[in-house]
């Protein structure tokens, strides 16, 4: 979605005014940079402590120079004679040093100087003489120091228009404020005042005025003095109310509220006629507040995280309105005149309650930034609202064109360790023996379906209440580690997850392993997921034990979930720390949490920290026993199923409505005969469409939704695909289970099947087709053999095996190719020697499964001109980045991002935990170590190296790398996971723990540069 931290954006606007302003006074003037020899140049030396102050020294002939930047310098005194030798100088800038006073020669330059900047140093005092001296002065930046207090001598600074004091420790100020009538712009947030102070009601030429985060606790009702204000931040002041006089600054145009504790508006309010944005979020407005609604210039809203329930429809009259954010509130409806607010750019209605959109959404078409998630939606459904207005637009002109209808269907999920039950579960609930055998003998036993082979994954649907139309599409998830890699893609969000236990074989330290670990696994891909326990084999436990192993169950539940919640919560408090340490401090010591991370990014970590926090995973207590042998119990569960389904509250959209002409191409797809085939054409979908009465023009969209819905498969954006609808979601899932089944002799037979019957010569080696009959089986058989053990060694399978392999799936060659196409585009294996683009001349195309590969260390043929990353080399520099993973690693991710990175990677050579290749030139490796206990967690780390002068070409290496395990990341929102550049001196040296630093490190590049010039340590041993 277009636009993000949008929000910052109109800080920013802000303060482009202000920085614009500045320039101008700046253009023209003779300008000197100084830097100090010897000191940290061009490394970031302001993040850095070295132990001597370095010194100075002023060029000669410097008399006209206007303004002198001495910026950066780690300065704690001014270069000698700089009073006098700079006759001319009208801008000093002295930022970003270690002054702990006003240098007294500053005094000497009063005469002229009209702007200075002492911003982001050390002072406590600022000596009352050096102020009085710069009576010229139009700006004064003295923000980000530790002053306690101002001098009252600053209020003789008569020609004063900008005053920053803001990130100080001022409790008050002084009284003699006042008399600086020229001030437009004051900057006191940030600071340890306990009232507004009333000096300030006399600036009357005053435009800009930012009080924020001071315990205000409330405004005066003289404010109205302040006429001549256009914009004023107020945010997290402690407000509850605010004042009628408040409605008489005339002038504002932006006002920032937010943060505060604020429920009404003053009902004089809608005087502010000027005002264009406005920001009142994280306030306490229940109700929507009516003061504003006149405000016809409003140009931008922000009213997230209140607790408004809904949205009045005189909002239309905000015609002007570009931006509306009303997320996190519990808004349940929107007012069908929203629509008439085209020009709406930002909408945002995250995290509420909506279920219905209006009619007509389509008109918002110049919305860019739309947030949805989080919202009950039925009408259109979720999956039409997530991708975006044009789909909602679609939708609801063929709702226009075309019946509703109510389609209540529910995606159930076992899973659940091996041989759980998960299976037996399965055929027991959804066959509808019950009637039969109710009342029989119980001593005699229910009789259950044979026990089950496990065929892998399978995919069935259950007609559970054919009164009320209700269907589960029931996803029996196996529970052997070999179908980790394709399970992640069936956990989808909105479905039910049941989660089968053993209680036969269940004991309290198998926990981790049969319910800790799959529960993890949900929530970091479903982060709010409704997850229901049930425990099988209740037969063959005593009544006692069964209890006992429910109760133990439930409270080693409750116990994880409290540890991870507290682990988040301690996690988000190092960043609430880190962000009152501000981010000067933050960057003095490379030892210091989140060193050289910006504020921004910071608070981006607290709201995922807040996100995952908020999201927890939906956990139905009890523990429900059942035995596959009780047809009462089985029949309890049943309706146990049914009830939690039906909650309007745990699954409120299941009864989402569809247009009829949707809902009867998805039952086209399904009926015979093409539901017997194993993809449709797009045209034979667009045949089926018109039957459904959809045009062309509409189908797209129609497919498109039972995409996001996980009907059938439709890759609208690939080439390669985009051609056919893959709509036997039963046989696609069949043909992954033959490749996932890790059983050797099921393999070699399927291959020695497929080989029967087939015309000579298809793919076999001309050796093979030269022998007589007998010998040429024999031979075969062998070759046979010995691709089943290259494939459960390496993962490696030629194209023509494969073919062999799902024979009985695939028929033509076309087919073949299409379905190799889609399990490349799935992440599960890649070809191994396909030219880029171009299609094998002959030659037989192997393909490779990296989830198979079994040796331990790649082979070093591909590296064998490298050097080995773990260390020896003395020129080579090394670039190391670290994922790592505390709570849980999403399985099968290692195999996937092997496969996904081989577009960007030559000369690859795969182990089953590193894979050593070459971008480029460049070596680089990635390798996984599987966690070690609690205290080393999952870590993921992409390598390269290079000497030094050509660094830079080892950072682009893996650049694309790092995007790419980005890309697959964000599939899994309830994951919490670090990254973190190592330390390359500490690598160097073979240190085990090397020191990591932040990979959100705001200079990453020049953090690098610095990492592999100067090692930390020495910086700070000094
Ligand atoms: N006595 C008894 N046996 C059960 C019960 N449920 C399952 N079983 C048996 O347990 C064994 C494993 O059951 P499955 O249903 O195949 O297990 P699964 O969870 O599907 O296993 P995978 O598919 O390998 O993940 C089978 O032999 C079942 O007959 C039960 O409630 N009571
Ligand atoms: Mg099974």
């Amino acid at each position: 979605m277009a636009g993000k931290d949008s929000g910052n954006l109109k800080t920013v606007r802000l303060w482009r005014d202000a920085a614009l302003r500045a320039r101008k006074l700046r253009s023209n003037l003779r300008q000197l940079t100084l830097s100090a020899a010897g000191g940290c140049s061009g490394v970031g030396p302001d993040q850095i402590d070295s132990p001597d102050a370095p010194q100075l020294v002023l060029p000669a002939n410097i008399g006209d120079i206007e303004v002198l930047n001495l910026g950066n310098n780690g300065l704690e005194e001014v270069p000698e004679g700089l009073g006098s030798a700079l006759g001319s100088l009208r801008v000093l800038v002295l930022r970003r040093n270690r002054f702990a006073r006003l240098p007294p020669a500053v005094a000497e330059l009063g005469h002229h100087l009209t702007e200075l900047d002492v911003s982001h140093n050390r002072l406590t005092t600022l000596g009352a003489e050096v102020v009085s001296a710069l009576h010229e002065l139009r700006k004064l930046n003295l923000s980000h120091n530790q002053l306690p207090a101002l001098p009252a001598q600053l209020g003789s600074l008569a020609h004063l228009e900008e005053l920053d004091v803001s990130f100080n420790r001022l409790a008050h100020l002084p009284d003699s404020l006042s008399c600086l009538c020229r001030l437009r712009t004051l900057d006191v947030d940030h600071n340890q005042l306990t009232a507004f102070p009333g000096q300030l009601l006399r600036l009357a030429a005053l435009e800009e005025l930012d009080v924020s985060s001071n315990r205000l606790r409330g405004l005066p009702e003289d404010i109205s003095a302040l006429r001549a204000l256009k914009i004023l931040w107020l945010s997290g002041a402690e407000l509850g109310t605010l004042p009628e006089g408040f409605c008489e600054l005339a002038s504002l145009e932006s006002l920032m509220l937010d943060n505060n504790r604020l429920q009404a508006l003053p009902a004089q309010f809608s005087h502010l006629q000027r005002l264009k944005m406005l920001n009142l979020s994280s306030n306490l407005f229940e109700e929507f507040p009516a003061a504003l609604l006149p405000l016809a210039g409003l140009e931008e809203l922000y009213l997230s995280r209140n607790q408004l329930t809904s949205v009045p429809s005189l909002i239309s009259g905000l015609g002007r309105l570009l931006t509306l954010w009303l997320d996190n509130n519990r808004i349940r409806y929107l007012p069908d005149s929203i629509v008439e607010l085209t020009g709406l750019e930002e909408l945002v209605l995250q995290g509420n309650q909506i279920a219905v959109l209006p009619d007509n959404f389509g008109q918002l078409s110049r919305v860019g930034l739309w947030k949805i998630k989080d919202n009950p939606l039925i009408q259109p459904p979720y999956e039409v609202c997530m991708k975006g207005i044009p789909y909602i637009a679609a939708y609801q002109k063929e709702l226009a064109h075309s019946q509703p209808a109510v389609q209540p269907r529910l995606k159930l999920l076992l899973m659940g360790h091996k041989a759980a039950g998960k299976t037996l579960l399965r055929h027991c609930l959804t066959e509808d023996r019950v009637e039969a055998s109710e009342g029989g003998d119980k001593e005699k036993g229910y009789s259950p379906p044979p026990p089950p082979v496990s065929k892998g994954i399978e995919v069935t649907s259950w007609t559970a209440d054919a009164s009320r139309g209700l269907r589960f599409i029931v996803y029996d998830l196996a529970g052997d580690e070999s179908y980790e890699v394709i399970q992640p893609f069936f956990l989808s969000p909105g479905a039910l997850y049941v989660l089968v236990v053993n209680l036969a074989t269940y004991e309290p330290l198998r926990f981790p392993s049969t319910v800790g670990s799959f529960l993890h696994r949900v929530g970091a891909r479903v982060p709010h997921a409704v997850v229901c326990i049930v425990g099988t084999h209740a037969d063959l436990c005593a009544e006692r034990e069964l209890e006992e192993k429910c109760l133990d169950i439930h409270r080693q539940i409750a116990l994880q979930e409290k540890r991870d919640a507290e682990g988040l919560s301690r996690l988000a408090q190092v960043v609430d720390e880190a962000l009152a340490r501000d981010f000067e401090l933050r960057s003095a010591s490379p030892h210091a949490a989140y060193y050289g991370v910006s504020d921004k990014n910071l608070r981006r970590r607290k709201a995922h920290f807040q996100y995952l926090l908020n999201h927890r995973l939906q956990i139905l207590s009890p523990v429900l026993p059942v035995s596959c042998r009780d047809p009462r119990q089985l029949q309890r569960l049943r309706d146990k199923l049914l009830s939690v389904a039906e909650h309007r509250e745990i699954f409120p959209n299941l009864h989402r409505v569809l247009p009829r002409s949707w809902q009867v191409l998805e039952e086209l797809h399904f009926q015979p005969p093409q539901a017997q085939r194993l993809w449709l054409s797009w045209w034979d979908s667009a045949r089926l469409g018109l039957q459904a009465g959809l045009t062309e023009d509409r189908l797209q969209s129609a497919l498109s939704y039972l995409h996001e819905s996980g009907k059938l498969l439709y890759f609208e954006d690939s080439p390669a695909l985009k051609e056919h609808v893959f709509h036997n979601l039963t046989r696609l899932i069949d043909i992954l289970n033959v490749f996932f089944q890790r059983d050797p002799s099921l393999l070699l037979h399927k291959l020695l099947l497929g080989t029967n019957g087939e015309g000579e010569g298809d793919g076999e080696s001309p050796l093979v087709m030269a022998l007589p009959p007998p010998s040429q089986d024999l031979l075969r058989a062998t070759q046979l053999h010995h691709y089943v053990e290259g494939f459960l060694l390496h993962g490696l399978l030629p194209a023509h095996a494969i073919r062999l392999l799902l024979k009985p799936h695939v028929q033509a060659q076309q087919d073949l190719q299409l379905l190799l196409e889609l399990l490349e585009k799935m992440g599960l294996c890649y070809c191994l020697n396909k030219p880029k683009g171009k299609p094998l001349n002959g030659s037989t195309a192997w393909y490779k499964f990296p989830c198979y590969v079994q040796n331990e260390v790649p082979h070093a043929e591909a590296w064998i001109n490298g050097t080995n990353l773990a260390g020896q080399s003395f020129v080579a520099e090394q670039l190391q980045i670290e994922y790592s993973f505390p709570f849980t690693f999403p399985p099968g991710l290692f195999a996937r991002y092997s496969v996904q990175i081989n577009s960007h990677v030559v000369q690859r050579s795969d182990g089953k935990l590193q894979i050593f290749a070459y971008r480029g030139k460049v070596p680089v490796v990635v390798s996984y170590r599987p966690a070690k206990g609690v205290l080393q967690p999952d870590t993921l780390s992409i390598a390269s190296h290079a000497s030094l002068p050509n660094i830079w070409t080892a950072w682009q290496a893996i650049t694309p790398l790092v995007e790419e395990l980005n890309v697959l990341l964000q599939e899994w929102p309830g994951l919490h996971y670090t990254v973190h550049i190592l330390c390359s001196k500490c690598l160097k040296r073979g240190s085990p723990n090397p020191h990591a630093f932040p990979g959100s490190c705001r200079r990453k590049k020049r953090l690098y540069e610095y990492l592999v010039t100067s090692h930390h340590f020495k910086i700070l041993e000094g």
